[in-house]
């Protein structure tokens, strides 16, 4: 027999989660409706947020619609869009300054590289990704992608140069390391106190073995938060 009071945690989870959704989708729908137009290139990252984001796009009759019908759910590549009118892209956590940590899910230098060939980049969240420290919310860290070979080497240098720890992410199944889309393994940086982003950001990047970090830096030009009360609010 299942306790009542568990069955209580499990209809506050459900609901909590409901709400997370409901603001997702607020901020997704907000983004799209505010910076999209007709024919416009658009670029979209990972994670559970743009799902909403993508969904609103289809709605409309919009090139990107175009694209999802005609080659599933691959829009386009930078190939044969090397300039992008607006990347939309979610978040794990987002500070004051719009400085965001990103890469929970592995695809931290994709999402960067089609960041930066936008013109205009805007980030998508929940209230739960609102930051007023980075660490706070998103306690695992600062993801960092990396060559295999030099994962150890790496992971010493940064915890020796800016403190904390830097681990090697592993699969959920712990079978082995998780491996990117490019082949390369993740360290998640936990760092113990606040830092110039900046300065971190290029200097964790001049390791060599380092591809990556998941600290987008003067990135975003503005974000789009769904709220527990239906509102959304948006930061500059
Ligand atoms: C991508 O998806 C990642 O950079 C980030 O880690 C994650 C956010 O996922 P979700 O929208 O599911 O919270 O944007």
């Amino acid at each position: 027999a299942v306790p009542n009071n568990y069955k209580h945690v499990c209809l506050f989870s459900q609901s909590a989660a409901n709400m997370a959704e409901e603001a997702k989708k607020l901020a997704a729908y907000a983004a799209v409706d505010n910076h999209i137009q007709n024919n416009q290139v658009v670029g979209v990252g990972s994670g559970s947020t743009i799902v909403y984001a993508v969904d609103r796009l289809g709605e409309g009759n919009l090139y990107a619609r175009q694209l999802i019908l005609q080659h599933g759910l691959t829009l386009s590549d930078l190939d044969r869009h090397p300039e992008l009118d607006v990347a939309i892209d979610g978040a794990d956590e987002v500070d004051k300054d719009l400085t965001l940590i990103k890469g929970g899910g592995g695809c931290l230098t994709q999402e960067k590289i089609v960041a930066s060939c936008a013109k205009h980049f805007v980030v998508i969240a929940d209230y739960r990704k609102d930051s007023k420290a980075l660490g706070q919310q998103w306690k695992k860290g600062v993801p960092v992608e990396v060559i295999p070979m030099a994962h150890v080497p790496v992971s010493r240098t940064i915890a020796k140069r800016f403190g904390g720890e830097a681990n090697l992410r592993m699969a959920v199944s712990k079978a082995g390391p998780v491996v990117t889309d490019n082949s390369n393994f993740i360290l998640d940086w936990k760092f113990e106190h606040a830092q110039n982003w900046k300065e971190v950001n290029t200097a964790i990047k001049m390791i060599p073995g380092v591809v990556e970090t998941g600290l987008f830096v003067g990135m975003a030009e503005r974000a789009y938060f769904g709220m527990e009360d239906g509102s959304v609010q948006v930061r500059d």
